[in-house]
């Protein structure tokens, strides 16, 4: 068939619409029509050339919510007319992975995905004129259509609004899934979030939800402060506007430190403060942003000899296949707030605008709707 599609054709510039080809799924896969995907700052990331793993041409988009099409041989879960939103972790529920209780990170597809294959070993997508378009984390959301394996679809319910839970795909299921499942964060805490974007503010309604007491919310964006009170956020602080040692000021806010502390800039410099405004002797300190190709983390060993612990999480350590679906049910039943975050709704053709407004500050989430 043919589909619409924002292609990336080369990193650093800007992606064109235009119609490409899409196979019908193969055995173990599903076509999907894409209702809707938002723009995550990871999908801005690979777009730049940062990413090591940034291969061209692709789709990429891995925020999205759709319909089920048409399932290729031997899927048994899904079938035409299902509400589903694509996984970027998927869940095989068979994987060594998978039977760990220590990791969401299924691996049953992650080296053909990470090519921006299927799983076995070919792309869907191609131009009109036959050349190839790789997939992208295993979702391609920037296209009107997709393939994608059955193991890498939540099934949804069927009354909620595309255009609010394809935020579920990624934003809103890492920022909370990163307090809940991650941190594990108790009643009471105190945290400190660095960066009040579509991902820092849903760690920040995560914290709410777990019942935090002091949650400190920092960004150079004075902007995003008002949205971040709206989530929860109980004091704000701008680094530029701080005389002296950020990590200090930080520690004496908050009584010596924070119990938890969430790194969602991706900036490397940010996470070492992240780590070292964590409390002596027990801070945690979760890792959510992605740095570009070549950067590394540092402190001094002492940081974590005294207590504090460096960790990382991936889709908020979420299993999508069970998680997700129980998610849009928070979201359906009023305990987790989306709509406000998303700030601007644009057509196909408008995406590289959404891009452009996410450099500018001006967003909180872009969604295209199909
Ligand atoms: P975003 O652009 O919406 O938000 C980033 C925020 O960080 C902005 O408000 C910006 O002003 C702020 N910021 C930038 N530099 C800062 C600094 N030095 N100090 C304080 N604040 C600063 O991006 P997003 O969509 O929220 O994504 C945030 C990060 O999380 C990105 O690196 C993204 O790739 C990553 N991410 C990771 C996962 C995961 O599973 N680990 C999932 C989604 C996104
Ligand atoms: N490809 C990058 C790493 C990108 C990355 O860390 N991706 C996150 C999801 S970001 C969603 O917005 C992730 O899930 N990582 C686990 C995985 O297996 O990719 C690089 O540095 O190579
Ligand atoms: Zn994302």
């Amino acid at each position: 068939m043919r589909t619409t599609a924002a292609v990336a054709l080369e990193a650093g510039k800007p992606l064109e619409i235009m119609d490409v080809n899409l196979e019908g799924p193969k055995a173990g896969e599903v076509l999907v029509e894409v209702k809707a995907t938002g723009l995550c700052h990871t999908d801005d990331f690979t777009l730049s050339g940062a990413d090591p793993e940034g291969l061209f041409p692709a789709i990429l988009g891995h925020e999205g919510a759709g319909v089920v099409v048409e399932v290729g041989p031997g899927v048994t879960s899904l079938q035409p007319g299902d509400h589903v939103i694509p996984l970027y972790t998927p869940e095989c529920r068979e994987c060594e992975y998978c039977l760990n209780p220590k990791t969401n990170l299924c691996q049953s597809i992650r080296s053909t995905q990470g090519q921006g294959l299927m799983p076995d070993g070919t792309s869907r997508f191609s131009m009109l004129d036959g050349t190839p378009i790789l997939h992208y984390m295993g979702c391609s959301t920037f296209a009107n259509h997709t393939v994608l394996p059955e193991i890498a679809l939540a099934k949804v319910r069927k009354d909620a609004p595309f255009d609010k839970i394809c935020y579920i795909g990624c934003g809103v299921t890492t920022g909370i899934g990163a307090v809940v499942n991650t941190a594990k964060v108790e009643i009471g805490s105190t945290a400190i979030v660095f960066g009040l974007g579509g991902i820092g503010l849903n760690v920040i309604q995560g914290l709410r939800l777990a019942g935090a007491d002091q949650i400190v919310g920092v960004d150079l964006n004075d902007a995003k402060k008002p949205m971040a009170e709206k989530f929860g956020m109980t004091h704000f602080v701008n680094p530029n506007e701080v005389d002296g040692d950020l990590v200090a000021h930080l520690v004496e806010l908050t009584g010596g430190g924070g119990d938890y502390t969430f790194d969602a800039t991706g900036n490397v410099g940010v996470m070492r403060t992240a780590l070292e405004s964590a409390h002596k002797g027990w801070g945690e300190s979760v890792i959510i942003g992605v740095a570009p190709a070549g950067a590394e983390i540092s402190t001094r060993p002492f940081q974590l000899v005294t207590g504090r612990v460096w960790r990382g999480t991936a889709f908020g350590g979420a299993r999508g296949r069970t998680d997700v679906p129980q998610i849009v049910d928070w979201y359906m039943d009023g305990k987790i707030e989306i709509d406000p975050m998303i700030t601007h709704t644009l057509k196909l053709d408008e995406i590289n605008k959404g891009f452009e407004m996410m450099h500018a500050g001006e967003s909180i989430r872009s969604v295209v709707v199909y």
